[in-house]
């Protein structure tokens, strides 16, 4: 591990990713220009790359190259962003800011964020069948398969379309839990994973399952806490107790729970988390830091 404090490695990481992704959307990609523009518009300048930083985070502690690593993270931002630009649309969450500047249906038009969403999806797998940027093609056919998997009917995409027929229903804890596992959960699981499918050194099996675990516990610890921040704000704001997503008639975890309750499972999640931890020892440090920082994360 660098000996570089988190918030330094952090901001180093984030700035890594800002300039790798750049390169992924420039002049050569950049006919027809109002595409391309809308998908710079959508991925560049904004967000917290918590993603990136797992992919970082899980390479850096399994030794595997930087071009790799700055690869696989790209591609789980470029789907990431796919996923909010979709989600923003009319047909689906309605919205119309995203990480403080209009969405881009609202910037641009419904079809060009339509386009955005599924030109930015195929970039991300395209970046990563890069020829040569493995030495070992069916570990690269492995680490497609991986993010094809987190982001179809299977990950995310899936729990997208649970999420959109939850509406106005009553579900259980186990329903909504289902639910993220699958529609935020699956791609931060699968930015653990490819972040350690990305070194070229063979890892210990249950160590392996241990890091899966690992995944699956702050993806859901990453929901929780989206949940409560957004109840908190919204009864900062508007006095109200829960947030836009139960003001939408959608279930959350504290509209199902309760505040204290949601806050107690969060705290449950991330103790889970650091425990799954253990077989890495030292070296998953940054993973540590990195679930600390999802517990108290900025919106
Ligand atoms: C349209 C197929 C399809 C899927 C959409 C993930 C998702 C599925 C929609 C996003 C809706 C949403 C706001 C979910 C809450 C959790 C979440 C993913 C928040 C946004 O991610 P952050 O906080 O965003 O990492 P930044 O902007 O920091 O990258």
């Amino acid at each position: 591990m660098s000996a570089l404090k988190f918030p330094e490695w952090m901001a180093l990481v984030q700035r890594r990713t800002e300039s790798a992704l750049d390169e992924h959307l420039t002049a050569a990609h950049i006919v027809p220009e109002r595409l391309h523009q809308a998908m710079r518009y959508a991925v560049l300048g904004g967000g917290k790359r918590v993603r990136p930083l797992l992919v970082n985070a899980a390479g850096e502690m399994t030794g595997a190259p930087l071009a790799r690593i700055d690869a696989a993270a790209c591609a789980l931002e470029f789907i990431h962003v796919y996923s909010l630009a979709h989600d923003d649309m009319p047909c689906m969450d309605d919205d119309v800011l995203r990480r403080g500047k209009p969405t881009v249906h609202v910037q641009y038009d419904e079809a060009t964020a339509l386009l955005v969403g599924d030109a930015l999806q195929t970039r991300a797998f395209e970046v990563l069948a890069t020829p040569g940027l493995f030495d070992d093609v069916p570990r690269q056919l492995q680490a497609i398969a991986l993010l094809a998997q987190a982001s179809g009917s299977r990950g995310m995409a899936g729990g997208q379309a649970i999420d959109l027929a939850s509406v106005g229903q009553t579900i259980s804890l186990a329903e909504l839990e289902f639910m993220h596992i699958h529609k935020t959960g699956a791609l931060i699981r699968a930015a653990v994973m490819l972040g350690a499918l990305a070194s070229p050194q063979a890892q210990d099996a249950e160590a392996m399952a241990q890091l899966d675990h690992f995944g699956k516990c702050i993806g859901l610890l990453f929901q929780v806490v989206d949940d409560i921040l957004d109840a908190v704000a919204d009864t900062a704001t508007l006095g109200k107790t829960a947030g836009k997503d139960a003001a939408n008639d959608k279930p959350t975890y504290v509209s199902l729970l309760g505040l204290a309750a949601a806050r107690d499972l969060a705290r449950d999640l991330a103790e889970q988390a650091h425990r799954s931890l253990a077989p890495w020892g030292d070296t998953a440090q940054r993973l540590r830091e990195l679930t600390d920082y999802i517990v108290s994360r900025p919106f």
